[in-house]
């Protein structure tokens, strides 16, 4: 039977000329396919050196770097288990996803050695290694003195890949796991929807810890053995100088906004591209529209989620089913099974509004040690309930019209209120809390924080957000704080998050910060 690690089919779609260049960064660094080849083999022989168990999860919490894109390629060809970690994550955060997961191995910036070093050691990881975004750190120190020959592992379709943390509804973030089967399924099935050519060009601007950067980007340009303009960080300008050398792009919305805030974006700059692609958080309709007239080309939006990689798109071509249609995200993807479903699990006709439902090869195994959750999460014939609400036309077009989740998505980075609810009940002088998403103009949604005092007691909105930005991941940090009398509630007395979002809508908007500064 032949190898289904992902590893072998990215490694199977590398030119036939390894000298030519795989990854430019924005620094100026060339690397050949080959140092792909040969870093790639060097780091899964120090892991496999390390004589983990099967299985073993590679926890990573590094600033971004073509190294720790390799770090993930050598975990896969190595045939372990990697786990990607936000680098904005503080140590609560990263305390809870090392002792959930028990990775056997967690590689961290060396700047943040002291603490992740003394959470993983504590939680009982053996190995700790150190990985920088300029090319240095333990693991490389360590790789250095391995062979730069390895054969990939062998691994099924079904095992397992990567574990992604994500939150439902409630409670503790859930590890989503995937196997080499969902993700190499999906990157297939969009290196044809999306028609990717020899000789594309893909300008990778995203984080690489999340699904829109690690899977979809990095994966979608390996699988064509295409060359990366590798961006350390997003930063418009650098980004659109860099264009006329580019053919795909792809980005969450507010990237989007950024680069048509920038005045160099225009005809020529993007003379040479073919696709840009945008995902992750609702792209609105004047952004879609502003991007065609400045540029002469139509975003394609799709959707999807870290339990189930894309499940839908719109049409890179007509002949897919029509054009590419603002404010949808397309139709359900090739081999993607895409329902949608009432409250009491009934069918929705056509255009009615209900709970999105998919069932196909890219959909995870289950939420890592929670059986219970990942039953809940499925219908009795085997449907994952996306938590997404929308519809679909006629046509086959799938609008999101919104979330039956208690999620909160700011510049395509989910943000659970439960969790800085909890947060922020738990300081003194609180009584009680409710977290709601506004629109803003650059990151799409941002949280605004509620708060009613305990009797007696005047909690100050600065103290509250300042002693929140000590504990928790810079994008949760509500963008603004109130005290209240009461937060307001229905008959059964459950808080009306709708009156308050209606509420603050206004809170961000052009006028608003205007008369701010006024
Ligand atoms: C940064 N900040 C944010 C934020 N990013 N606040 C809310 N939401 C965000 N997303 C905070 C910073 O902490 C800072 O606060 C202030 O905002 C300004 O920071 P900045 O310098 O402007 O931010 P920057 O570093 O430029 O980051 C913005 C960004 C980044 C848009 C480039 O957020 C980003 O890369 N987003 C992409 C996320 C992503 O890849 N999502 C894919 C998920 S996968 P202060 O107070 O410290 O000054 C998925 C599935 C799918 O959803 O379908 O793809
Ligand atoms: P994550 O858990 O980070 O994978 O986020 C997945 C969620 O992002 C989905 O469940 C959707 O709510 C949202 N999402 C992804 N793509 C889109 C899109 N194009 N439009 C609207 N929401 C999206």
């Amino acid at each position: 039977m032949t190898n289904q690690n992902l590893f072998a089919a990215l490694r199977a779609a590398f030119p036939a000329d390894l000298e030519q260049v795989a990854f430019e960064t924005d620094n100026g660094l060339l690397y050949t396919w080959n140092d792909v080849e040969r870093a790639t083999a060097m780091m899964a022989n120090l892991l496999k050196s390390l004589d983990l168990p099967d299985g073993a999860r590679i926890a990573v919490q590094v600033e971004k770097s073509v190294e720790a894109a390799m770090l993930y390629l050598a975990t896969l060809r190595a045939g372990y288990v990697f786990l990607p970690l936000n680098t904005a994550y503080q140590s609560a955060e990263i305390e809870y996803f090392i002792g959930n997961a028990e990775p056997s191995v967690v590689v961290c910036s060396s700047k943040n050695f002291g603490w992740v070093g003394k959470i993983a050691f504590k939680a009982g990881t053996q190995n700790v290694f150190t990985l920088d975004d300029d090319r240095t750190g333990s693991l490389l120190q360590r790789a250095s003195h391995c062979s730069h020959q390895h054969e990939t592992a062998p691994r099924r379709a079904d095992d397992l890949a990567a574990i992604l943390y994500t939150s439902g509804t409630t409670g503790r973030s859930k590890g989503a796991m995937l196997s080499h089967g969902n993700m190499l399924s999906n990157a297939q099935v969009l290196k044809d929807y999306w028609g990717w050519v020899p000789g594309d060009v893909l300008i990778h601007a995203l984080p690489i810890f999340h699904v829109h950067g690690l899977f979809v980007a990095l994966h979608g340009a390996l699988i064509n053995g295409s060359k990366m303009l590798w961006f350390s960080k997003f930063d418009a300008r650098a980004v659109v100088q860099k264009m006329p050398q580019a053919t795909v792009f792809m980005g969450v919305p507010t990237l989007y906004v950024r680069l048509l805030a920038e005045p160099s974006l225009d005809q020529n700059a993007v003379r040479n591209m073919r696709l840009f692609v945008a995902g992750s958080a609702p792209l609105l309709i004047e952004t879609f529209n502003e991007w065609q007239q400045r540029t002469g080309h139509t975003i394609l939006e799709r959707y999807g989620m870290s339990e189930t990689a894309m499940l839908t798109s719109n049409p890179y071509k007509p002949e897919q089913g029509g054009e590419r249609r603002g404010g949808t995200v397309g139709f359900a993807l090739p081999g993607v099974d895409l329902r949608v479903r009432g409250d009491d699990g009934s069918a929705m006709p056509t255009g009615e509004i209900g709970g999105i439902q998919v069932k196909g090869p890219n959909v995870f195994k289950g939420y890592w040690r929670m059986p219970e959750k990942t039953r809940e999460e499925f219908t009795s014939d085997g449907y994952f309930k996306t938590g997404d609400v929308g519809k679909i036309d006629d046509s086959g077009y799938i609008t999101i019209v919104g979330r039956s989740k208690d999620l909160i998505i700011s510049g395509g980075y989910n943000v659970y209120p439960a969790e800085i609810e909890g947060y922020i009940n738990d300081m003194p002088g609180v009584a009680e809390s409710a977290l709601v998403g506004v629109p803003h103009p650059d990151f799409g949604e941002a949280g605004v924080a509620v708060v009613v005092a305990k009797p007696g007691v005047a909690p100050e909105p600065g103290q509250i957000l300042a002693a929140l930005k000590s504990k928790l991941a810079n994008f949760k940090i509500p963008k603004q704080c109130y005290v209240v009398a009461e937060l307001p509630r229905n008959t059964m007395g459950k808080v009306q998050k709708n009156l308050l979002r209606d509420q603050y809508k206004g809170l961000f908007s052009p006028a608003a910060v205007s008369d701010a500064v006024k």
